[in-house]
Protein backbone atom coordinates (compact mmCIF):
# COMPACT_ATOMS: atom_id res chain seq x y z
CA UNK A 1 0.00 0.00 0.00
CA UNK A 2 1.21 2.96 -0.92
CA UNK A 3 1.17 6.56 0.81
CA UNK A 4 -1.60 8.49 -0.90
CA UNK A 5 -3.77 11.61 0.15
CA UNK A 6 -6.39 13.73 -1.79
CA UNK A 7 -7.96 16.75 -0.42
CA UNK A 8 -11.08 18.61 -1.00
CA UNK A 9 -12.40 22.18 0.21
CA UNK A 10 -12.85 25.53 -1.29
CA UNK A 11 -11.20 28.29 0.26
CA UNK A 12 -14.64 30.49 1.97
CA UNK A 13 -16.73 26.58 1.93
CA UNK A 14 -17.73 24.94 5.19
CA UNK A 15 -14.01 23.07 5.42
CA UNK A 16 -11.19 21.05 4.14
CA UNK A 17 -11.63 17.61 3.96
CA UNK A 18 -8.86 14.78 3.54
CA UNK A 19 -8.26 11.52 2.86
CA UNK A 20 -5.03 9.90 3.76
CA UNK A 21 -4.17 6.28 2.26
CA UNK A 22 -1.21 4.06 3.31
CA UNK A 23 -0.41 4.22 6.96
CA UNK A 24 0.37 1.12 8.48
CA UNK A 25 -1.52 0.34 11.46
CA UNK A 26 -0.77 0.72 15.30
CA UNK A 27 1.38 4.36 14.18
CA UNK A 28 0.56 6.21 17.31
CA UNK A 29 -0.69 9.87 16.05
CA UNK A 30 0.26 13.13 17.99
CA UNK A 31 -2.55 15.19 17.36
CA UNK A 32 -0.74 18.52 18.64
CA UNK A 33 2.61 17.87 16.74
CA UNK A 34 -0.36 18.15 13.59
CA UNK A 35 -2.26 21.25 15.15
CA UNK A 36 1.55 23.17 15.81
CA UNK A 37 2.47 22.84 12.07
CA UNK A 38 -0.97 24.02 11.16
CA UNK A 39 -0.37 26.98 13.77
CA UNK A 40 3.04 27.37 11.96
CA UNK A 41 1.78 27.69 8.58
CA UNK A 42 -0.50 30.29 9.62
CA UNK A 43 2.19 32.29 11.39
CA UNK A 44 4.38 33.28 8.40
CA UNK A 45 5.02 36.68 8.30
CA UNK A 46 2.91 38.88 5.72
CA UNK A 47 -0.36 36.73 6.03
CA UNK A 48 -3.04 39.05 5.49
CA UNK A 49 -6.17 39.60 7.42
CA UNK A 50 -7.53 35.99 7.21
CA UNK A 51 -5.05 34.55 9.60
CA UNK A 52 -6.78 36.60 12.59
CA UNK A 53 -10.23 34.74 11.43
CA UNK A 54 -8.87 31.12 10.65
CA UNK A 55 -6.99 28.73 13.92
CA UNK A 56 -6.27 25.42 12.03
CA UNK A 57 -6.92 22.74 13.69
CA UNK A 58 -8.10 19.12 12.64
CA UNK A 59 -10.64 16.46 13.58
CA UNK A 60 -10.42 13.12 12.85
CA UNK A 61 -13.42 11.69 11.46
CA UNK A 62 -12.31 8.04 11.28
CA UNK A 63 -9.17 5.82 10.28
CA UNK A 64 -8.07 6.84 14.39
CA UNK A 65 -8.85 4.45 17.52
CA UNK A 66 -7.41 5.22 20.90
CA UNK A 67 -4.39 7.46 19.71
CA UNK A 68 -3.45 4.67 16.90
CA UNK A 69 -3.56 4.45 12.86
CA UNK A 70 -6.00 1.67 12.39
CA UNK A 71 -4.14 0.96 8.86
CA UNK A 72 -7.05 2.08 7.16
CA UNK A 73 -7.90 5.24 5.20
CA UNK A 74 -7.92 8.00 7.71
CA UNK A 75 -10.10 11.18 6.90
CA UNK A 76 -9.70 14.17 8.31
CA UNK A 77 -11.42 18.12 8.26
CA UNK A 78 -10.27 21.53 9.01
CA UNK A 79 -13.22 24.13 9.52
CA UNK A 80 -13.28 26.83 8.00
CA UNK A 81 -14.50 29.19 10.30
CA UNK A 82 -14.54 32.35 7.62
CA UNK A 83 -17.65 30.27 6.14
CA UNK A 84 -20.04 31.72 8.33
CA UNK A 85 -19.28 35.52 6.26
CA UNK A 86 -19.64 33.20 3.42
CA UNK A 87 -22.54 31.02 3.52
CA UNK A 88 -24.79 31.95 1.29
CA UNK A 89 -21.93 33.30 -1.21
CA UNK A 90 -20.85 29.33 -0.76
CA UNK A 91 -24.31 27.94 -0.22
CA UNK A 92 -24.55 24.49 -2.16
CA UNK A 93 -27.82 24.44 -2.66
CA UNK A 94 -29.47 27.07 -5.55
CA UNK A 95 -30.41 30.19 -4.14
CA UNK A 96 -33.89 31.47 -4.42
CA UNK A 97 -33.01 34.96 -3.38
CA UNK A 98 -29.49 36.38 -4.40
CA UNK A 99 -27.68 37.71 -1.87
CA UNK A 100 -27.61 41.39 -1.48
CA UNK A 101 -23.66 41.23 -2.37
CA UNK A 102 -22.99 38.00 -4.37
CA UNK A 103 -19.28 38.57 -4.50
CA UNK A 104 -18.53 38.06 -8.41
CA UNK A 105 -15.55 37.76 -9.64
CA UNK A 106 -15.29 38.93 -13.27
CA UNK A 107 -12.10 40.73 -13.54
CA UNK A 108 -8.72 37.82 -13.48
CA UNK A 109 -5.95 38.64 -11.87
CA UNK A 110 -3.04 37.90 -13.87
CA UNK A 111 -0.63 35.34 -12.53
CA UNK A 112 -3.69 33.28 -10.96
CA UNK A 113 -5.80 30.61 -12.16
CA UNK A 114 -9.13 32.84 -12.83
CA UNK A 115 -9.09 33.32 -16.76
CA UNK A 116 -7.59 30.40 -17.87
CA UNK A 117 -9.72 27.99 -15.13
CA UNK A 118 -12.70 30.15 -16.52
CA UNK A 119 -12.28 29.53 -19.72
CA UNK A 120 -11.69 25.67 -19.10
CA UNK A 121 -14.50 25.19 -16.88
CA UNK A 122 -16.61 27.60 -18.91
CA UNK A 123 -17.20 29.45 -15.12
CA UNK A 124 -19.16 32.57 -15.87
CA UNK A 125 -18.10 33.56 -12.01
CA UNK A 126 -14.57 33.38 -11.40
CA UNK A 127 -15.23 32.48 -8.19
CA UNK A 128 -15.77 28.75 -9.07
CA UNK A 129 -11.93 28.68 -10.19
CA UNK A 130 -10.23 30.89 -7.41
CA UNK A 131 -12.03 29.43 -4.62
CA UNK A 132 -10.17 25.83 -5.27
CA UNK A 133 -7.10 27.53 -6.56
CA UNK A 134 -6.46 29.06 -3.49
CA UNK A 135 -3.25 27.87 -1.53
CA UNK A 136 -6.13 27.55 1.53
CA UNK A 137 -5.82 24.60 0.45
CA UNK A 138 -2.15 23.94 1.72
CA UNK A 139 -3.40 23.55 4.71
CA UNK A 140 -4.88 19.80 3.98
CA UNK A 141 -1.76 19.11 2.65
CA UNK A 142 -0.19 20.29 6.21
CA UNK A 143 -1.98 18.22 7.92
CA UNK A 144 -1.40 15.35 5.81
CA UNK A 145 2.23 15.92 5.89
CA UNK A 146 2.25 15.97 9.62
CA UNK A 147 0.97 12.44 9.49
CA UNK A 148 3.56 11.81 7.13
CA UNK A 149 6.09 13.35 9.23
CA UNK A 150 5.38 10.83 12.75
CA UNK A 151 5.64 7.66 9.94
CA UNK A 152 9.03 9.08 9.45
CA UNK A 153 9.92 10.44 12.71
CA UNK A 154 9.93 6.32 13.72
CA UNK A 155 12.60 5.54 11.13
CA UNK A 156 14.84 8.92 12.43
CA UNK A 157 13.97 11.03 9.88
CA UNK A 158 13.66 14.64 10.99
CA UNK A 159 12.65 17.04 8.31
CA UNK A 160 13.55 21.04 8.60
CA UNK A 161 13.16 24.40 6.31
CA UNK A 162 14.10 28.12 6.21
CA UNK A 163 13.44 30.59 4.30
CA UNK A 164 16.99 31.45 1.87
CA UNK A 165 15.95 34.58 -0.08
CA UNK A 166 12.54 37.45 0.36
CA UNK A 167 12.19 39.48 -2.65
CA UNK A 168 15.24 40.80 -3.42
CA UNK A 169 16.68 39.91 0.05
CA UNK A 170 18.83 36.92 -0.01
CA UNK A 171 20.71 34.69 3.08
CA UNK A 172 24.28 34.78 2.73
CA UNK A 173 25.78 32.09 2.97
CA UNK A 174 23.11 31.09 1.41
CA UNK A 175 24.19 27.55 1.91
CA UNK A 176 23.57 26.70 6.37
CA UNK A 177 24.25 23.47 7.73
CA UNK A 178 21.24 21.62 9.47
CA UNK A 179 22.65 22.50 12.86
CA UNK A 180 21.86 25.67 11.89
CA UNK A 181 18.62 25.10 10.38
CA UNK A 182 17.29 23.05 13.61
CA UNK A 183 18.36 25.86 15.64
CA UNK A 184 15.95 27.95 14.62
CA UNK A 185 13.12 28.22 16.37
CA UNK A 186 10.00 26.28 14.89
CA UNK A 187 7.58 29.24 16.32
CA UNK A 188 9.02 31.99 14.10
CA UNK A 189 7.13 33.80 11.49
CA UNK A 190 9.71 33.88 9.32
CA UNK A 191 12.41 31.34 9.26
CA UNK A 192 15.28 32.34 8.84
CA UNK A 193 18.86 31.02 9.99
CA UNK A 194 20.64 34.84 9.15
CA UNK A 195 19.03 37.45 12.09
CA UNK A 196 20.24 40.18 9.86
CA UNK A 197 18.28 39.43 6.56
CA UNK A 198 15.64 38.15 8.26
CA UNK A 199 15.06 42.10 9.75
CA UNK A 200 15.83 43.06 6.05
CA UNK A 201 13.19 40.51 4.85
CA UNK A 202 10.56 41.68 7.90
CA UNK A 203 11.29 45.02 6.66
CA UNK A 204 10.71 44.72 2.61
CA UNK A 205 7.74 42.49 3.15
CA UNK A 206 6.04 45.47 5.25
CA UNK A 207 7.20 48.04 2.32
CA UNK A 208 5.22 45.95 -0.33
CA UNK A 209 2.50 45.93 1.84
CA UNK A 210 2.53 49.89 1.65
CA UNK A 211 3.01 49.69 -2.05
CA UNK A 212 0.09 47.50 -2.31
CA UNK A 213 2.81 44.93 -4.14
CA UNK A 214 3.58 41.74 -3.32
CA UNK A 215 6.83 39.70 -3.01
CA UNK A 216 8.51 36.15 -4.01
CA UNK A 217 11.29 34.02 -2.49
CA UNK A 218 13.08 30.99 -1.91
CA UNK A 219 12.68 28.27 0.88
CA UNK A 220 14.55 25.76 0.86
CA UNK A 221 13.58 22.35 2.86
CA UNK A 222 16.27 19.80 4.04
CA UNK A 223 15.28 15.97 5.31
CA UNK A 224 18.26 14.20 7.55
CA UNK A 225 18.86 10.67 8.05
CA UNK A 226 17.66 9.09 5.10
CA UNK A 227 18.21 5.73 4.45
CA UNK A 228 20.07 5.35 0.96
CA UNK A 229 18.14 3.28 -1.58
CA UNK A 230 14.56 5.43 -2.13
CA UNK A 231 13.24 5.70 -4.95
CA UNK A 232 14.78 4.09 -7.95
CA UNK A 233 16.88 5.04 -11.09
CA UNK A 234 15.08 1.85 -13.30
CA UNK A 235 12.01 3.73 -14.95
CA UNK A 236 11.02 7.76 -15.33
CA UNK A 237 8.40 7.52 -12.49
CA UNK A 238 10.16 6.11 -10.09
CA UNK A 239 12.77 8.79 -10.06
CA UNK A 240 12.33 10.14 -6.50
CA UNK A 241 14.09 13.81 -7.64
CA UNK A 242 10.83 13.56 -10.42
CA UNK A 243 8.56 12.63 -7.33
CA UNK A 244 9.91 15.70 -5.18
CA UNK A 245 9.80 18.65 -8.16
CA UNK A 246 6.45 17.39 -8.92
CA UNK A 247 4.96 17.79 -5.32
CA UNK A 248 7.20 20.97 -4.71
CA UNK A 249 5.60 22.15 -8.36
CA UNK A 250 2.11 21.35 -7.22
CA UNK A 251 2.40 24.01 -4.29
CA UNK A 252 0.74 27.53 -4.91
CA UNK A 253 3.02 29.96 -6.44
CA UNK A 254 6.19 27.66 -6.96
CA UNK A 255 7.48 28.00 -10.63
CA UNK A 256 10.98 26.17 -10.07
CA UNK A 257 12.53 23.93 -7.99
CA UNK A 258 16.28 22.80 -7.23
CA UNK A 259 17.58 20.04 -5.55
CA UNK A 260 21.30 20.33 -3.75
CA UNK A 261 22.81 23.11 -5.76
CA UNK A 262 21.44 21.94 -9.11
CA UNK A 263 21.26 25.73 -10.52
CA UNK A 264 24.61 26.61 -10.35
CA UNK A 265 26.07 23.27 -11.48
CA UNK A 266 24.67 23.68 -14.73
CA UNK A 267 27.67 26.28 -15.33
CA UNK A 268 30.32 24.65 -13.29
CA UNK A 269 32.60 21.55 -14.68
CA UNK A 270 31.91 18.49 -13.39
CA UNK A 271 35.14 18.48 -11.50
CA UNK A 272 33.53 21.20 -9.57
CA UNK A 273 30.22 19.70 -8.84
CA UNK A 274 30.52 15.85 -8.21
CA UNK A 275 30.94 14.60 -4.73
CA UNK A 276 33.71 12.49 -4.55
CA UNK A 277 33.15 9.42 -2.93
CA UNK A 278 35.75 8.00 -0.07
CA UNK A 279 35.79 4.92 1.78
CA UNK A 280 37.16 6.07 5.67
CA UNK A 281 35.39 7.06 8.87
CA UNK A 282 32.87 10.09 8.45
CA UNK A 283 34.40 13.04 9.73
CA UNK A 284 32.95 15.02 12.35
CA UNK A 285 30.35 17.80 10.96
CA UNK A 286 31.08 21.18 12.42
CA UNK A 287 28.79 23.81 12.72
CA UNK A 288 30.66 26.44 11.13
CA UNK A 289 31.17 24.38 7.97
CA UNK A 290 28.42 26.54 6.44
CA UNK A 291 30.14 28.20 3.93
CA UNK A 292 30.93 26.01 1.10
CA UNK A 293 34.67 26.87 -0.22
CA UNK A 294 34.25 29.08 -3.39
CA UNK A 295 35.63 27.30 -5.73
CA UNK A 296 34.58 24.25 -5.75
CA UNK A 297 30.96 25.54 -4.61
CA UNK A 298 30.15 22.73 -3.11
CA UNK A 299 27.91 22.05 -0.10
CA UNK A 300 29.76 20.19 3.30
CA UNK A 301 27.92 17.63 4.01
CA UNK A 302 25.71 17.69 6.97
CA UNK A 303 25.04 14.08 7.99
CA UNK A 304 27.70 11.37 7.12
CA UNK A 305 25.88 7.96 5.43
CA UNK A 306 23.30 6.22 6.86
CA UNK A 307 24.93 4.05 9.81
CA UNK A 308 23.68 1.74 8.08
CA UNK A 309 25.80 1.88 5.09
CA UNK A 310 29.12 0.81 7.84
CA UNK A 311 30.96 -2.55 6.59
CA UNK A 312 30.21 -5.06 8.62
CA UNK A 313 32.71 -5.08 11.52
CA UNK A 314 34.06 -1.54 9.73
CA UNK A 315 34.05 1.74 11.47
CA UNK A 316 34.62 3.08 7.78
CA UNK A 317 32.06 3.56 5.21
CA UNK A 318 31.16 4.90 2.35
CA UNK A 319 31.49 9.17 2.35
CA UNK A 320 30.93 12.28 0.62
CA UNK A 321 33.02 15.42 1.35
CA UNK A 322 30.20 17.54 -0.33
CA UNK A 323 26.57 17.51 -0.79
CA UNK A 324 25.85 19.48 -4.04
CA UNK A 325 23.54 16.80 -5.28
CA UNK A 326 21.17 17.51 -2.45
CA UNK A 327 20.98 13.74 -1.32
CA UNK A 328 20.13 11.72 -4.54
CA UNK A 329 22.32 10.20 -7.04
CA UNK A 330 19.84 8.64 -10.64
CA UNK A 331 16.57 9.54 -8.60
CA UNK A 332 17.93 7.27 -5.68
CA UNK A 333 18.62 8.88 -2.29
CA UNK A 334 22.22 8.04 -1.12
CA UNK A 335 22.31 8.87 2.37
CA UNK A 336 23.08 12.08 2.61
CA UNK A 337 20.60 15.33 3.48
CA UNK A 338 17.62 15.56 1.25
CA UNK A 339 17.98 19.41 0.27
CA UNK A 340 15.05 20.85 -2.29
CA UNK A 341 14.53 24.59 -2.62
CA UNK A 342 11.16 25.73 -4.03
CA UNK A 343 11.20 29.58 -5.86
CA UNK A 344 8.15 31.36 -5.63
CA UNK A 345 6.81 33.60 -7.85
CA UNK A 346 5.15 36.89 -5.93
CA UNK A 347 1.06 36.24 -4.75
CA UNK A 348 -0.85 37.58 -7.90
CA UNK A 349 -3.32 39.37 -5.93
CA UNK A 350 -2.12 42.64 -6.11
CA UNK A 351 -3.62 45.80 -3.70
CA UNK A 352 -2.49 47.92 -6.32
CA UNK A 353 -4.19 45.77 -9.21
CA UNK A 354 -2.35 45.09 -12.50
CA UNK A 355 -4.61 45.39 -16.18
CA UNK A 356 -7.27 43.21 -17.08
CA UNK A 357 -10.59 42.87 -18.94
CA UNK A 358 -14.00 41.93 -17.30
CA UNK A 359 -14.81 38.59 -19.10
CA UNK A 360 -18.69 40.13 -19.56
CA UNK A 361 -17.78 43.29 -20.68
CA UNK A 362 -14.47 43.21 -22.47
CA UNK A 363 -14.16 46.53 -21.38
CA UNK A 364 -10.46 47.55 -19.62
CA UNK A 365 -10.52 47.40 -15.50
CA UNK A 366 -8.41 46.46 -12.59
CA UNK A 367 -8.08 43.28 -11.93
CA UNK A 368 -10.19 41.82 -8.59
CA UNK A 369 -8.86 42.09 -5.51
CA UNK A 370 -10.66 41.01 -2.00
CA UNK A 371 -8.04 40.91 0.70
CA UNK A 372 -4.82 38.87 0.40
CA UNK A 373 -1.06 37.86 1.70
CA UNK A 374 1.84 40.28 1.24
CA UNK A 375 4.08 37.29 0.74
CA UNK A 376 3.73 33.35 1.34
CA UNK A 377 6.89 32.59 1.43
CA UNK A 378 7.77 31.80 5.40
CA UNK A 379 4.90 29.64 5.04
CA UNK A 380 5.45 27.85 1.95
CA UNK A 381 8.62 26.56 4.11
CA UNK A 382 5.83 24.36 6.29
CA UNK A 383 4.08 22.98 2.90
CA UNK A 384 7.41 22.27 1.33
CA UNK A 385 8.63 20.45 4.96
CA UNK A 386 4.58 18.31 4.19
CA UNK A 387 4.97 17.93 0.67
CA UNK A 388 8.96 16.09 0.83
CA UNK A 389 7.35 14.11 4.09
CA UNK A 390 4.23 12.76 1.75
CA UNK A 391 7.16 12.13 -0.71
CA UNK A 392 9.16 10.56 1.24
CA UNK A 393 6.76 8.53 3.43
CA UNK A 394 5.65 6.79 0.16
CA UNK A 395 9.48 5.59 -0.40
CA UNK A 396 9.21 4.06 2.23
CA UNK A 397 6.10 2.36 2.16
CA UNK A 398 7.27 1.21 -0.93
CA UNK A 399 10.69 0.28 -0.16
CA UNK A 400 9.36 -1.46 3.35
CA UNK A 401 6.01 -3.08 2.52
CA UNK A 402 4.12 -4.29 5.85
CA UNK A 403 1.06 -3.44 7.10
CA UNK A 404 1.68 -2.39 10.85
CA UNK A 405 4.65 -0.48 11.95
CA UNK A 406 6.09 -2.89 13.61
CA UNK A 407 6.26 -5.01 10.46
CA UNK A 408 7.23 -2.08 8.40
CA UNK A 409 10.20 -1.60 11.54
CA UNK A 410 11.65 -5.11 10.90
CA UNK A 411 11.70 -4.79 7.14
CA UNK A 412 14.22 -1.87 7.81
CA UNK A 413 16.09 -3.57 10.13
CA UNK A 414 16.53 -6.55 7.76
CA UNK A 415 16.98 -3.97 4.91
CA UNK A 416 19.43 -2.08 6.73
CA UNK A 417 21.84 -5.38 7.85
CA UNK A 418 22.05 -6.06 3.80
CA UNK A 419 23.04 -2.32 4.02
CA UNK A 420 25.86 -2.99 6.27
CA UNK A 421 27.29 -6.10 4.46
CA UNK A 422 27.68 -3.88 1.66
C1 LIG B 1 -5.67 33.31 -0.84
C2 LIG B 1 -6.13 34.53 -0.37
C3 LIG B 1 -6.24 34.81 1.06
C4 LIG B 1 -5.27 33.94 1.82
C5 LIG B 1 -5.61 32.50 1.47
C6 LIG B 1 -5.19 32.26 0.05
O1 LIG B 1 -7.51 34.44 1.54
P1 LIG B 1 -8.72 35.45 1.62
O2 LIG B 1 -9.04 35.79 0.20
O3 LIG B 1 -9.82 34.71 2.31
O4 LIG B 1 -8.23 36.60 2.44
O5 LIG B 1 -5.27 34.20 3.19
O6 LIG B 1 -4.92 31.63 2.28
C7 LIG B 1 -5.60 31.03 3.29
C8 LIG B 1 -6.84 31.32 3.62
C9 LIG B 1 -4.82 30.02 3.97
O7 LIG B 1 -5.31 29.40 4.93
O8 LIG B 1 -3.66 29.83 3.55
C10 LIG B 1 -5.65 33.03 -2.28
O9 LIG B 1 -6.27 33.76 -3.05
O10 LIG B 1 -4.97 32.09 -2.71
Amino acid sequence: MFFKFTTSGESHGKALVSIVEGLPAGLPIDVEAINHDLWRRQQGYGRGGRMKIESDTIEFLSGVRHGKTLGSPIALKIENRDFVHWQEVMSDTELEVQPKNPRLVKRPRPGHADLAGGQKFQARDLRDILERASARETASRVACGALAKQLLNVFGVEIRSHVVRLGRISVTPEHRSWEEIAAISTDTQLACADPSAKKEMIAHIDEAKENGDTLGGIFEVVAKNVVVGLGSHTSWYEKLDGRIAQAFMSIQAVKAVEIGTGVANAGLPGSEVHDEIFWSKPEPVEADQSEPPASAGGQPVGTANSPAANAAGSDKRFVRKTNRAGGLEGGITNGEELRVRGYLKPISTLKKPLHSVDIDTKQDSPAAFERSDVTAVPAAGVIGEAMLAIVLANSFREKLGGDSIDEMSRNLDSYQNSLASY
